[in-house]
C-alpha cells in the first residue's frame, strides 16, 4: 500500500490498535528526551513505576530551562537529574550544553525512529525524518519504563512546497505563513507532512525550525522526508551510518493537502499576543523596537547566527536596542567561534549568553515596560516574557537583526545583499560535556534536594460528582495561563504543594486560596473553557497542580491534545459540551453535578447530563475504553498500580 512517512514511521513502530483515523493505537518508542523543567517530575514518575533502568534504545535527560541559580533550588535539580541519568541507565547533558531540541537533533535524532519528548517542541526532530511527538513526563516516563506510547490516530495534512525561497526570507516565514492560514488550532488532530519539490531547498535545520514552530499548530507532530541533505547532515555531524532514506511513495496519500510556494513568501511577523497573529513585516513597519532576541529551539542554529554575524559585518546595532544571542547548542557556540563569526557579534554589541532556553521561558531578558521584543522563539502568548503586558513580536533572525540595527521594525530586504549560508562539510561535535549512560547496577545514590515533595496521592472518582464551577474562560486558553513559568515559578516544578500556589495566577490571583476554602467544605471544582483549551506547553504541572487544589472536572468547546493527555493522567475528566451554544449557559459560581459518572465512563456512554440549578447541558466524552478505566481509578499511577 502506498504510504506517506508517517503512516510509515507508524506502521513500523504499531504494537497494538490498527492505523484507522480516531481510534486509538499503541507506539513502540524508540528515543525519549527530557528537559529539566519537566523532567524532575517525569524521573519521580519513573521512580514510582519501579523499573531499574530506562528500556530503550536512547534516553537522554537535558538541562536547559531553570539556568537561573538563585538560590539551591535549581542547582539541586540540576544534580538531582544528573544522578538520576547515571541510576537509570539515561545520556545528560548538563546546564550550558544546549537547548534539548537543538542537541537531540544534531547528536542523537535518527530518521525513521520514534522519539517521545517531555516537551511540546520534540517535534524539532521531525527536520530530520523522525516521528518526534511531545507527551506529558508521566506518558515520557512510561515510555522508558518499555511501555507503549498511546495515541489516537491522528489524520495526515500534506504540505507540498514547491518553488525557493527568496533572499532574506527563510524557513521561520514558512511556518507563520502556515499559522496565518491555518491558525494556532488548525493542526489539531493532523500530523502536518512536507513534500513536493521545493523540500530539497531547504537544509536540516531549517526544516527542523518548520517542524518545531508546527507545535503552534496544534498539530501531533510535523515530519520531512529524509533525503540527501539529511545524509549531508548527519555525515557533518559524523553519524552518517545512521542515515537512512525515508520518503512518501508517488502516489501516498493525504487527508488534506495545501499547496505553499515557498518563491510567494515575503517576511513575516507574528504580532503581539499569539503566535498566528502574522502579518506582513511591511504592514508594522518603523515601529521602535526596545529588545531583539536571537535564540530558543526555533531559531539558533549555525545558520541562522551565522546569517546574523556576516549581515552585521556591514552594519551596526542600533544603541536603543538591547540586543542578544542565545546559542542553541555547544555545538553552535563552539562552530561559530572557530569560524570568527561570534567575534562580529560581540563586536557588534550583542549580549551572548549560554546555550539554553532563558528568556523564552522567562528565565531571564524580561523587556522593558511596554517596550517592544522582537524574538526568533515560538511563543508570544501574553505575560510569558516576564513583564505583564508585554508586546512581544515573533520573527526570523533575518528581521530581528535587520530590526536591531535600525532600531525600528524593518523588513530585512531594505538592507541590500543577502549573506548566502552554505553548509560546512565537517562540525565540531561540541559534545564533550555529554555524559555517556554509566553500566547497571551503578549503584549510585539520587540526590534530592529538599525542595523535592513527594509525589500526591489521589483519589478514584466518585460514583456521582458533585462541584462548582470555580472559574470560565475563553477561547485558545494556553498552559502558561494556567500554570505559569518564569524564573520565580520555575524552581517549584518538583514541589506540587508549593507550585499549585500559583495556578491560574495570570487569570485570578486568587484561585489557589479559592480552591483550597471550597476543600474545606468538601467541595471540588470545575473549569469551564472555549476552544483549544490547554494549548501550548508539554506541562503536566498543568494538571497536576489544579488537581491537587481540587479540580476534577474541566469542561470545554475543545481540548488541545498533550493538555487532555495530561489531564486524562492525573484524573481531572475532560468533558466537551454536545452544544457550544451551552457554554454561555454555564456561570462562574454554578453548582453542578454529573450524576452516575462513574457508570457512565466504565459503561463506555459517550454524553452525560451536567445538571445545574434547575436545568441540564449535555457533556461529550471522547475517551478511549483505557482513558476511562485511568479517569476512574483516579489518574495514570493508580491505575498501574491496580495492575
Ligand atoms: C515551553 O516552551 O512552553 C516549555 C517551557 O518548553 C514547555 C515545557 C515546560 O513547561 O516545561 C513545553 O513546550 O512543553
Ligand atoms: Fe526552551 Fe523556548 Fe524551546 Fe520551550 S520553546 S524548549 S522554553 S527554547
Amino acid at each position: 500500500m502506498a504510504g506517506t512517512v508517517t503512516e510509515k514511521i507508524l506502521a513500523e513502530h504499531l504494537m497494538d490498535g490498527a492505523l484507522e483515523q480516531g481510534t486509538e493505537i499503541a507506539l513502540r518508542i524508540d528515543q525519549t528526551l527530557t528537559q529539566d523543567a519537566t523532567g524532575t517530575m517525569a524521573y519521580l514518575e519513573f521512580e514510582a513505576i519501579g523499573i531499574p533502568r530506562v528500556k530503550t534504545e536512547l534516553s537522554v535527560c537535558y538541562v536547559d530551562h531553570n539556568l537561573v541559580q538563585s538560590d539551591f533550588k535549581n542547582a539541586d535539580d540540576h544534580r538531582f537529574l544528573q544522578s538520576v541519568a547515571r541510576r537509570f541507565g539515561l545520556y545528560f547533558s548538563p546546564p550550558g550544553n544546549g537547548i534539548s531540541h537543538q542537541v537531540h537533533l544534531e547528536r542523537f535524532g535518527v530518521p525513521g525512529k520514534t522519539l517521545l519528548g517531555s516537551d511540546s517542541h520534540t517535534p524539532t526532530g521531525g527536520g530530520l525524518g523522525m516521528l518526534a511527538i511531545g507527551a506529558g513526563g508521566l506518558d515520557v516516563a512510561m515510555a522508558m519504563a518499555g511501555k507503549p506510547f498511546y495515541l489516537i490516530m491522528p489524520k495526515v495534512y500534506g504540505i507540498r512546497l514547491t518553488g525557493r525561497l527568496n533572499p532574506w526570507v527563510s524557513a521561520r516565514d514558512v511556518l507563520l505563513e502556515i499559522l496565518r492560514r491555518l491558525s494556532v488550532k488548525g493542526g489539531v488532530g493532523y500530523v502536518m507532512e512536507y513534500f513536493g519539490p521545493g523540500v530539497a531547498g531547504l537544509s536540516v535545520t531549517d526544516r527542523a525550525c518548520i517542524t518545531n514552530f508546527g507545535a503552534e499548530l496544534g498539530a501531533t507532530t510535523s515530519v520531512f522526508p529524509s533525503d540527501e541533505n539529511t545524509r549531508r547532515f548527519l555525515a557533518a555531524q559524523g553519524r552518517e551510518e545512521q542515515w537512512r532514506e525515508l520518503v512518501a511513495d508517488p502516489d501516498a496519500s493525504y487527508d488534506e493537502v495545501m499547496e505553499l510556494d515557498l518563491s510567494t513568501l515575503e517576511p513575516l511577523i507574528a504580532c503581539p499576543s499569539s503566535p498566528d497573529n502574522v502579518v506582513p513585516v511591511s504592514e508594522v513597519a518603523g515601529r521602535p523596537v526596545a529588545q531583539v532576541l536571537i535564540g530558543s529551539c526555533t531559531n539558533s542554529s549555525i545558520r541562522d547566527l551565522t546569517v546574523v554575524a556576516k549581515t552585521l559585518e556591514k552594519h551596526d546595532i542600533s544603541l536603543d536596542v538591547s540586543f542578544e544571542i542565545n546559542p542553541g547548542s555547544r555545538q553552535v557556540l563552539e562552530n561559530i567561534t572557530a569560524r570568527g563569526d561570534l567575534l562580529t557579534l560581540i563586536h557588534a554589541g550583542a549580549r551572548v549568553h549560554q546555550a539554553g532556553c532563558l528568556g523564552c521561558i522567562g528565565m531571564g531578558q524580561a523587556p522593558p515596560t511596554e517596550g517592544i521584543s522582537l524574538r526568533t522563539f515560538p511563543r508570544n502568548f501574553p505575560g510569558r516574557s516576564g513583564t505583564a503586558g508585554d508586546h512581544v513580536y515573533l520573527c526570523s533572525p533575518e528581521v530581528a537583526v535587520a530590526s536591531a540595527i535600525k532600531g525600528v521594525i524593518t523588513d530585512p530586504r531594505e538592507l541590500g545583499e543577502y549573506p548566502e549560508f552554505t553548509w560546512p562539510e565537517t562540525l565540531l561535535p561540541g559534545d564533550a560535556r555529554i555524559e555517556k549512560p554509566w553500566p547497571g547496577d551503578s549503584g549510585i545514590e539520587i540526590l534530592r534536594g529538599p525542595n523535592i515533595a513527594p509525589f500526591p496521592d489521589f483519589e478514584p472518582l466518585p460514583e456521582t460528582w458533585k462541584g462548582k464551577v470555580m472559574l470560565k474562560l475563553a477561547d485558545n486558553i494556553t498552559t502558561d495561563h494556567i500554570m505559569p513559568a518564569g524564573a520565580r515559578i520555575l524552581p517549584l516544578r518538583s514541589n506540587i504543594p508549593a507550585i499549585s500556589e500559583y495556578v491560574f495566577h495570570q487569570v485570578n490571583q486568587n484561585f489557589a486560596r479559592e480552591m483550597k476554602e471550597a476543600a474545606l467544605e468538601g467541595v471540588s471544582g470545575m473549569v469551564v473553557g472555549g476552544e483549544n483549551y490547554g494549548q501550548g506547553s508539554s506541562r503536566e504541572h498543568a494538571a497536576l497542580a489544579p488537581r491537587y487544589l481540587g479540580v476534577r472536572v474541566k469542561l470545554v468547546k475543545s481540548f488541545a491534545r498533550i493538555h487532555k493527555a495530561n489531564l486524562i493522567n492525573f484524573g481531572i475528566l475532560p468533558l466537551t459540551f454536545a452544544d457550544p451554544a451551552d457554554y454561555e449557559r454555564l456561570e462562574q459560581g454554578a453548582e453542578v453535578v454529573i450524576p452516575g459518572i462513574r457508570d457512565a465512563l466504565l459503561g463506555g456512554v459517550d454524553r452525560v447530563t451536567v445538571e445545574m440549578d434547575g436545568a441540564a447541558i449535555e457533556a461529550v466524552i471522547d475517551l478511549s475504553r483505557r482513558h476511562r478505566e485511568i479517569l476512574a481509578a483516579g489518574g495514570l499511577l493508580n491505575w498501574a498500580r491496580n495492575g
